[in-house]
């Protein structure tokens, strides 16, 4: 079975990061959301919330799990048997940080391959950081984001 793991701080999952993932899915048996606990970027949704609200959006993808993770993603990838990492590029300015990624998760563990899947069309802007920052602000989301994740950015907001 070819298990690939789509890593990410996912907050919150936006239709672009849906979209990396249902292109997975049709290239792996079993692809694993990997949500970090630990992500240094300071999440504005707690963990458990991000893993709600990825579990809430995968349920029709039948290949599709999620969990959540700390630690070195190569150790989680080696646990789950997994034999590649997922991740998305939207622009030139993704690719430094991908590549520098990439290389070094290959250095830590050469057996794991490192994908990239381009973004859709019309998904290269959406970010989870500008979807919060004009939330923010009250302005329409709903293109971005499922709908239960603009109802969960609405209610925390209001906070
Ligand atoms: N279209 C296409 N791809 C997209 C889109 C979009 N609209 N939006 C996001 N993506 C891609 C991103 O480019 C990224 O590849 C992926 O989706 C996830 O994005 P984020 O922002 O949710 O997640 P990141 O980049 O913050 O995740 C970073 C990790 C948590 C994976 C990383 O820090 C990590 O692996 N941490 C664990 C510790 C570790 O092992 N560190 C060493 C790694 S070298």
């Amino acid at each position: 079975m070819k298990i690939g793991i789509y890593p990410g701080t996912f907050d919150p999952i936006t239709h672009g990061h849906l979209d990396v993932l249902q292109r997975a899915c049709r290239l792996f048996d079993k692809v694993i959301v990997a949500v970090a606990e630990n992500a240094g970027k300071g999440p504005f949704f707690s963990t458990e919330e991000r893993l709600k609200l990825v579990e809430e959006n995968i349920a029709t993808i039948p290949n599709a799990t999620v969990m959540t993770f700390s630690g070195l993603l190569v150790d989680l990838a080696k646990k789950q048997h997994a034999i590649a990492l997922i991740r998305g590029l939207r622009a030139v300015s993704d690719f430094e940080y991908e590549f520098q990624m990439a290389l070094m998760n290959r250095h830590l563990a050469s057996e794991i391959e490192t994908i990239l899947l381009m973004t859709r069309e019309g998904y290269n802007y959406t970010s989870s950081s500008l979807v919060k920052q004009v939330a923010q602000f009250g302005a329409d989301i709903s293109r971005f984001v499922p709908d239960n994740v603009n109802n969960a950015l609405r209610a925390k907001l209001k906070k």
